[in-house]
């Protein structure tokens, strides 16, 4: 197996592009997606600050990287969620990246900030875990590039992320979803510019990339993410894309190039919202929905992560395997893990 560029030996092979890389080249092809990816679809100009929502995972880590090796402003936000060792761990991974790399790490934490985990939001709201922590985290980061002056909010949804996101607003046809569905979404009514920046490497590609730049990423998935329905989605897409190469590119970049647009309707697009009597955020009504779960969550007694986690404390006892596994490591030389989604 030889580099397409320079004929050494490659360390990774790219199936959707039928190419091989040495790990030169390959760290070179990262760069030139997510360049083309801003540009393409003008998510960030020269001398725009930007922040990343850092998890310590893989693809949060990866596009900070490659951010401030593009020569661009980028602070981070790490987010302490209180999921237990797993939130521990994800810190340290997140500090240590940005302390080696003299790079700004702002951090939150629900618990200390806000009164409430995810735990306890979780079982207060009567909410699936994920839920009480995506409308979290999305108020925090939002909330963070709002009052830091940021130009752009900037998240590691890679295209493994934005394919399987796609398939289950297909499956449900979820067409408000669909219509809001991309790669970046331009800063409006108090809500600031979000963009994905990744979009053009896959899962397997940014693990890669980190493992060759010696990033020390957190392997480890959230324990709340097994068995939720975005990784059985990445399962059925990496199944067709072992046998099928490129399925998951054309899918996602076909939708984008001939359908996004067909899923517009003004009348579905945000109402005027007004502004959150406790925190200022846009609001449909006096107190935003992040506030709504911040005052019923941060009244209840901190819930252990454990309480939440039945299901797959279940899965792991019958010896099932995570749904987020791989298609496979990318080569003998490279062997990146995977881990849970982006962020
Ligand atoms: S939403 Fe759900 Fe993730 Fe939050 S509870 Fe864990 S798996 S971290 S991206
Ligand atoms: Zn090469
Ligand atoms: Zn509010």
């Amino acid at each position: 197996m030889k580099c397409r560029v320079c004929r050494l030996p490659a360390v990774i092979d790219v199936r959707r592009h039928n190419a091989n890389f040495c790990a030169e080249h390959f760290l070179r092809y990262c760069r030139q997606q997510v360049e083309r990816a801003i540009s393409a679809f003008d998510m960030l100009s020269e001398g725009e600050r930007a922040l990343v929502a850092v998890s310590g995972g893989k693809d949060s880590l990866a596009i900070w990287d490659l951010l401030v090796e593009a020569g661009f402003e980028a602070d981070g936000l790490y987010v302490g969620l209180g999921i237990g060792e797993y939130s521990d761990r994800s810190a340290d991974h997140a500090r240590a990246f940005a302390e080696a790399r003299g790079l700004r790490l702002l951090e939150i934490d629900l618990r200390d900030d806000h009164g409430y985990d995810v735990p306890t939001a979780a079982v207060a709201t009567k909410r699936v875990p994920c839920s009480a922590c995506g409308l979290s985290k999305r108020h925090v980061f939002d909330r963070a590039a709002i009052d830091g002056g940021y130009d752009a909010l900037v998240t590691g949804h890679n295209l493994d992320d934005e394919a399987a996101v796609l398939y289950g607003n297909v499956l449900r046809w979820q067409t408000d979803y669909l219509a809001r569905q991309r790669p970046v979404l331009p800063a409006e009514q108090g809500f600031p510019r979000k963009i994905k920046p990744l979009v053009r490497l896959s899962e397997r590609e940014t693990a890669a990339y980190c493992v060759l730049q010696g990033i020390d990423y957190l392997v480890e998935e959230c324990p709340m993410a097994v068995g939720n329905k975005h990784l059985l989605y990445k399962d059925a897409l990496n199944d067709m894309e072992q046998k099928s190469p490129g399925s998951k590119a054309e899918f996602y970049f076909g939708f984008l190039a001939r359908a996004v647009d067909r899923f517009d309707n003004p009348d579905s697009g945000r109402s005027v919202l007004g502004a959150c009597h406790r925190c200022g955020s846009p609001a449909e009504s006096d107190l935003c929905a992040f506030c709504r779960l911040a005052e019923r969550s941060s009244r209840a007694d901190p819930v252990p992560v454990e309480f939440v986690l039945p299901k797959a404390r279940h899965r792991r006892r019958r010896g099932e395997r995570s749904p987020s596994a791989e298609a496979g490591p990318p080569t003998a030389t490279v062997s990146p893990q995977s881990n849970g989604p982006a962020t």
